[in-house]
């Protein structure tokens, strides 16, 4: 008798936040980085994807659908996701003839965000990383968080690192097929469980420049970006490794926010120039100066992506010193939300 079944599998991916930067690209078919990165992953309870994949011998063809509306699979990134995971699932099949042929089937994947996409809150990261996942267990594949990493980041850069809780690095790698630029874990999320971030909404709009032309062009044209990459950034991984292994908050803060200016310094430096802060984002830098200025040492860290929204690390003892006081200073504000996050580790199915 004819297959007939639908087979599925659901999973949940979190945003990540980098506190050293991913932005530049060594091969952009393969999203290699010019510099390795790392982040911290947010709580799933407040921002992330929730996928849905299935394949069936009745569907017709291919299909995403994100917040209900289709959307083109035809693209090189969802593309080069599917080859692979299909490919991994086809070996298994060889080696085990009972499985259903499951990789020969067309895929239907329903995505949900529980936060704005593409406004500079890393959507394209839990995106891609919830895509990669929920094929992957579709597929029932034994591959690890790290393997699949390698797939993730040819779907976006970012993604690799949305695969792991807590502390995440991403290695740029040095081979050409990208066979070493896969994302690892730092630390999981328990091992420094009081890292708290709050997320000022500054704007929920899609941004200006995409990431993925903002960084091109920025390797283009920028002469900062050499420094950053080659010598900035190779130094300030492995502070910010050890400002985590050591739980040392201030070392911590103050590597995130030099680095987040670091990269908006290039953006300004790129030809023409990028300009992802606005009036609200730098008022957020005045407010966290001023924190650590009253606190006499650094217990609030801001960080800005590829948009103006504020991320905000602070400790679960300075709550009130830090997201308390942004609400009260910034509430009112016409434009700002808070959003509050944690740090903590990402659900593995
Ligand atoms: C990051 N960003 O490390 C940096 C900081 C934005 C600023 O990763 O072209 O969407 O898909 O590989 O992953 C955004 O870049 O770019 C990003 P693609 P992606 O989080």
């Amino acid at each position: 008798m004819a297959d007939n079944k639908i087979y599925r599998a659901s999973t949940t991916a979190p945003v990540n936040i980098a506190v050293i930067k991913y932005w530049g690209k060594r091969d952009p078919k393969l999203n290699l980085p010019t510099n390795s990165s790392l982040s911290v992953t947010l709580s799933q309870s407040d921002l992330r994807t929730h996928t849905t994949a299935s394949c069936s011998p009745k569907y017709t063809c291919d299909s995403l659908l994100l917040n209900g509306s289709p959307q083109d699979v035809s693209g090189a990134r969802t593309q080069a996701c599917f080859r692979e995971l299909r490919a991994l699932r086809k070996k298994l099949e060889a080696e085990n003839f009972s499985l259903p042929p499951l990789s020969t089937y067309p895929l239907k994947i329903v995505s949900e965000n529980n936060f704005p996409t593409a406004a500079g809150l890393a959507s394209s990261a839990a995106g891609f990383a919830a895509l990669v996942r929920a094929i992957a267990n579709l597929y029932e594949l034994p591959s690890t968080p790290t393997e699949l990493s390698k797939i993730a980041r040819q779907g976006s850069g970012s993604a690799c690192r949305s695969l792991f809780g807590g502390y995440v690095g991403w290695d740029k790698g040095t081979a050409v097929d990208g066979s070493d630029s896969v994302a690892f874990e730092v630390a999981p999320a328990s091992h420094w469980p009081n890292m708290r971030a709050v997320i000022l909404v500054v704007s929920a709009a899609k941004k200006g420049v995409s990431s993925t032309t903002g960084m091109q062009t920025t390797v283009a044209t920028s002469s900062l970006f050499p420094a950053r990459a080659n010598e900035t950034v190779p130094k300030r991984m492995k502070e910010m490794e050890n400002a985590i292994k050591n739980k040392d908050f201030e070392t911590f803060g103050k590597v995130t926010m030099r680095d987040s200016n670091s990269f908006h310094a290039t953006c300004l430096d790129t030809e023409p120039p990028i300009f992802y802060l606005n009036d609200v984002s730098r008022a957020a830098i005045k407010i966290v100066e001023g924190i650590n200025c009253a606190a006499g040492k650094t217990i609030a860290a801001y960080t800005f992506d590829a948009g103006p929204n504020a991320v905000i690390y602070y400790l679960e003892e300075h709550e009130n010193e830090v997201a308390g006081l942004f609400k009260a200073m910034m509430g009112e504000k016409e434009g700002w939300e808070g959003a509050r996050g944690k740090a903590v580790q990402a659900n593995h199915e």
